[in-house]
């Protein structure tokens, strides 16, 4: 294959880095700035292979830009309908992670509900021996009605293991769906009126933002509890704090925050929020699936004038850019 030329902006998995070395050119920097651009890059890039975000600045640079391969299946740090509109195809890594997420979801609710993380830390502070049995605990999942904000390929995951625990599914997204007998709901208020668990797995958009706020969480009530794996972006982290401090809703597992990797201390200090370092991914086998994707796009793009996972934004192909 012709040595097309692929940036490498700032650090991404080694198994991206070690397959892009096997079969492109690849150039690399320490962080996606407009400053670090050279006459050469901006002329020579064809691809770049990202893990976070990169700016319409940056992007606007590259006179040869064709393709932005993003590894994460959210691909809110780049402007995809800008990238669009400059014939600059953007492709994420959906499918391969689902499975994980959804396990990952499935553990964080059971943790929040019945606190098995602090179980843990009451056996190994000798607590068990010294002070008796952990206290019951007072929530669980039994008889509760989940509501999925988001019926994506990781809710559709994530509901069908819900199904295996008993418990009445709802969902609220846009559109509703034909191929699922979940009961649906036109707006994120009704669905949190009818249920008393919420999970969020919904993108960072510009409809999205903060969207889990004081009044969704009253909606949901005393025994309510908050599960998000989405994006931080969703969630009104402040009245968040308020209803978990005030007993408006009763606990809240998170994956994700608004502003990572600081998560406020307030949210640290609360014994009835479960917090998790954006891992729902994290599995080595899984994060490897990802890279491969990332890689699998540009060399099919190059290889075979399409990608294999572009995003609705961008459904183009080699054959459709001017420059190709
Ligand atoms: O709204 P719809 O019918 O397009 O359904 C999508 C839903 N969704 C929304 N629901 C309510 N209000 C909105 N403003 C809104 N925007 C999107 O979120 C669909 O059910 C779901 C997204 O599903 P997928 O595109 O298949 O994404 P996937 O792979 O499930 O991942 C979801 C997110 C990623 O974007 C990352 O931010 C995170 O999970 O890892």
């Amino acid at each position: 294959m012709t040595q097309h030329r692929i940036l490498v902006p700032g650090s991404i998995h080694p198994h991206v880095e070690e397959r892009l070395n096997a079969a492109f050119d690849v150039v690399r920097i320490t962080k996606a700035d407009p400053v670090l651009m050279t006459d050469d890059l901006a002329r020579s890039v064809q691809g770049i292979a990202v893990s976070g975000s990169l700016t319409t600045d940056f992007v606007e640079a590259f006179a040869s830009l064709e393709i932005i391969a993003n590894f994460g299946v959210g691909y809110d740090g780049i402007d995809a309908r800008h990238a669009g509109e400059k014939n600059i195809v953007v492709t994420n890594t959906p499918d391969v992670l689902d499975e994980e997420v959804a396990d990952t979801t499935i553990g964080l609710l059971l943790n929040t509900v019945r606190q098995y993380p602090q179980a843990q830390a009451y056996l190994r502070a000798g607590r068990w021996e010294k002070d008796g049995a952990f206290p019951l605990t007072p929530l669980s999942l039994r008889g509760r009605t989940v509501g999925m904000y988001g019926l994506g390929r990781i809710g559709q995951a994530i509901a069908k293991r819900l199904e295996g625990f008993s418990v009445s599914i709802a969902y609220h997204t846009r559109k509703p769906r034909e191929d699922v007998t979940y009961t649906y709901y036109d707006s994120l208020e009704a669905l949190a009126e009818a249920v008393d668990t919420l999970i969020a797995i919904v993108p960072k958009t510009d409809w999205t933002h903060k969207t889990i706020n004081a009044d969704i969480l009253a909606r949901l009530g005393s025994n309510g509890v908050l599960i998000n794996v989405g994006r931080g972006w969703t969630v009104d982290e402040d009245a968040l704090v308020d209803a978990l401090k005030t007993g408006v809703i009763a606990a809240a597992g998170l994956d994700v925050f608004y502003d990572e990797p600081h998560v406020p201390q307030a949210l640290i200090d609360l014994p009835n929020a479960t917090l998790l370092p954006h891992v729902a991914s994290a599995s080595q086998d899984t994060r490897r699936a990802m890279a491969n994707l990332v890689v699998d796009n540009l060399i099919n793009w190059f290889e075979k004038g399409e990608a294999l996972t572009p995003v609705p934004e961008t459904p183009l192909k080699r054959s459709q850019i001017p420059t190709a």
